[in-house]
This record gives C-alpha cells, structure tokens and sequence, in this order.
C-alpha cells in the first residue's frame, strides 16, 4: 500500500504552525475534501474487500493523528492568544484613579427641600399644581373678582385672556380643596415655580414660593402662630421669635405678615434687618370664608389657615447672597460656594 502522506513530517509542520489562521489553511491542506487523505478515501472502493479492511483503518487512523495534531496546536496557540490578551490589559491598581466633580442640588432646591422636610416632619403632604394656571384659578377662586385692584399688586404673565403663568402658589390651595370635596382634614404644603413681571436685585421674574394649608374643624389663629413659629426655629436657630403685623391678602382674613427676630444678631438690630431686630419671613392668614365656599367648603364648618414663604428670599437670608439673580446665574463658582457635601 502506497504512503498517502507523511505523518511524521505533517506533525512537524503542524507544530511548528504559531498562527491559528494559517492552522486553519493545514487543516484544510490534510483533511479538506482535496487532501491526499480524501482522495485515498475516495479511492478505498476499487479495493478488493479483504483489503479494504486494514486500508481503511489505517487511513482512518491517520486522520485521527493529524485531527489531533491540530487540535492540540490549536488549543496551544488560543492559550498563548489568551495569556498575551490578559498581559496586554492587566491594570495597575496602584495608579491613581481619575476624579469625577460631584455636582450638587443648586441653592434654591436646597431651601425647597429643608422647608418641605421641616413641614412633612410637622404632618403635612406635599401637593402640586399647573404652572400654567387659568385667570379663575389663579384671581378668583382666591376672592379676586375681576377689577379688584388687588389684581396690580401681582402683575402677571398672561398667555391669553384667562390663561397665565400663576403669579403665586395659591391657587394650588382651591385644586386641593375642590378634590376634598368639602371634606377636611386638609393639611398640605404646595411648593413650585411661579412668574411675575418683576426684575431687581431682590425680585425675580420667575421664582419659588411654598404655600401651606390647613383646613379642619376649629382650626385657629393659634394654630397658625404655633406652626410658624416652629418652622421658624427649626430653619433659623432655637431662639428665634416670630411676631405678626397685620397685612392684607384678599384670600385671607384676618392677614398677616411674619417677621422672625434677626438671626444675625439676635434681635439687636444689624445691617441684614436694618437695624430693627426682625426679619420679613412670610405673608399669612386665616382663609377667607369667600375661599372656602368657592372651593366647596361650608365655612360655618370649617376653618383654616394659609401661609406662602418665598423661597429665594429664605435662600438670600440664609446665605448673606444681595442679588437674587445670583441664584439663577448658573455661575459654576458661586454654586460651588453652597454645594452640600452629600
Ligand atoms: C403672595 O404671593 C401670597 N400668595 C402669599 C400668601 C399665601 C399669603 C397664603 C397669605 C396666605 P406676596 O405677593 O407677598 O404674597 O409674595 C410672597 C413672597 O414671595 C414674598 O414675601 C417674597 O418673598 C416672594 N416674592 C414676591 N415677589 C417676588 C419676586 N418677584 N421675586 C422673588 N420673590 C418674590
């Protein structure tokens, strides 16, 4: 029976091979369907049956040879491809990391976030309302009939004859009261986003406010007092008092504003309070009985009470910072002034 192929010198060629590509090439070169060896397979037929045993065993025995010859190199060569791999992408964990800057809540968001703590540690939910408010939401179901002159102290944004950018948060106070169905409790804080044609150092004209609203049976002017001067101590220092001069706000009667004693220099008069020891903090009041019934309420019933805060001025006071548009200047290095580690 003639040699059909080399087995020795195959081996060496195959073990010599270092690139599974060109292995690949061999393994077609000695088992692919042109190589010597299927040939010789294809030839087993015109043997004579007694031959055909032992030829076809040794033919298949040579297949086997070379089958491993090549699955062995090629097990060696993925080896080495893996190890020279994980050589090339090994880390140098003693090399110093690369910093990120974390960024933080800006100033403003900060205020909103400890007030609205301070209040739902007190039992109050948070409520929200449509920055895009109606005319009658935002006037009239706070007792501001059109023409009533309280409509200037406010001026306003208007999109169209009764559309508007809400000048204020209370009208959040009639959605909450209106999906109560004239059921109390209610005892919720509404802060948000609201517009007015306004721009100076300290007004804005767009800006933040937090309302609150209490609505139950015998609620009181006490109540009111003792919730404000609560969340005045709690955000300005133990010590602080609160005290009411009476105001005017159309949805409250009787109104007020809140001044708490200065927390600068504890109510000895400094150039933050000018001189007087108090603070302007917020305006407040009972609601008005016009505003409980618009919203559904029977105020022979029920009472309550209303405050709104705004929350750059909290946020100036807190921080000592003269010009409200600091706040919205997106400068990087005064927002790094105030960034609170987390
Ligand atoms: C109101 O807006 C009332 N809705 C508040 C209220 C609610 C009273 C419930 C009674 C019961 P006033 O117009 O005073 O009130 O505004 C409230 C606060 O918003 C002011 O004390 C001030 O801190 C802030 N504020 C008003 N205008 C601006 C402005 N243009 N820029 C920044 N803050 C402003």
């Amino acid at each position: 029976m003639e040699k059909i192929i080399d087995l020795e010198e195959a081996k060496k060629v195959i073990n010599e091979c270092h690139d599974l590509n060109e292995l690949n090439n061999l393994r077609v070169t000695y088992l692919g369907k042109k190589s010597a060896l299927s040939l010789a397979m294809a030839q087993m037929g015109k043997l004579k049956p007694e031959e055909r045993a032992v030829y076809g065993k040794s033919v298949n025995d040579l297949k086997n040879e070379l089958n491993n010859a090549i699955n062995a190199q090629k097990a060696q060569l993925e080896l080495a491809k893996l190890n020279e791999t994980l050589q090339k992408e090994t880390i140098d964990i003693s090399l110093p990391g690369q910093s990120f800057e974390v960024g933080s809540k800006g100033i403003v968001a900060q205020v909103i976030d400890e007030i609205c703590e301070i209040c739902i540690g007190l039992g109050f939910s948070i409520a929200e309302g449509p920055e895009v408010e109606s005319d009658h939401f935002n006037f009239e179901m706070m007792n501001i009939p059109k023409g009533h002159p309280a409509r200037d102290m406010q001026d306003t944004f208007y999109i169209d004859e009764t559309t508007l950018l809400r000048s204020h948060t209370s009208p959040v106070q009639a959605h909450v009261m209106l999906a109560a169905q004239g059921k109390g409790p209610i005892k919720v804080i509404c802060p948000g986003k609201v517009y007015r044609r306004d721009e100076d150092t300290t007004h804005s004209h767009e800006f933040h406010q937090i309302e609150a609203l209490v609505v139950d049976k015998g609620i009181t002017m006490a109540d009111l007092k003792g919730i404000l001067l609560t969340i005045a101590r709690k955000m300005f220092g133990e010590k602080r008092e609160i005290r009411l001069r009476s105001s005017f706000f159309p949805f409250t009667e009787p109104s007020v504003e809140v001044d708490v004693s200065c927390f600068q220099c504890e109510g000895k008069g400094c150039n933050l309070c000018k001189g007087t020891g108090w603070i302007e903090l917020l305006g407040a009041g009972m609601v008005h009985p016009n505003v409980l019934k618009g919203a559904g309420f029977d105020p022979n019933v029920y009472t309550g009470y209303a405050f709104g805060i705004g929350v750059e001025r909290v946020a100036m006071l807190r921080y000592g910072i003269e010009d409200m548009r600091y706040l919205f200047a997106n400068n990087v290095n005064i927002m790094k002034q105030f960034k609170k580690e987390r």
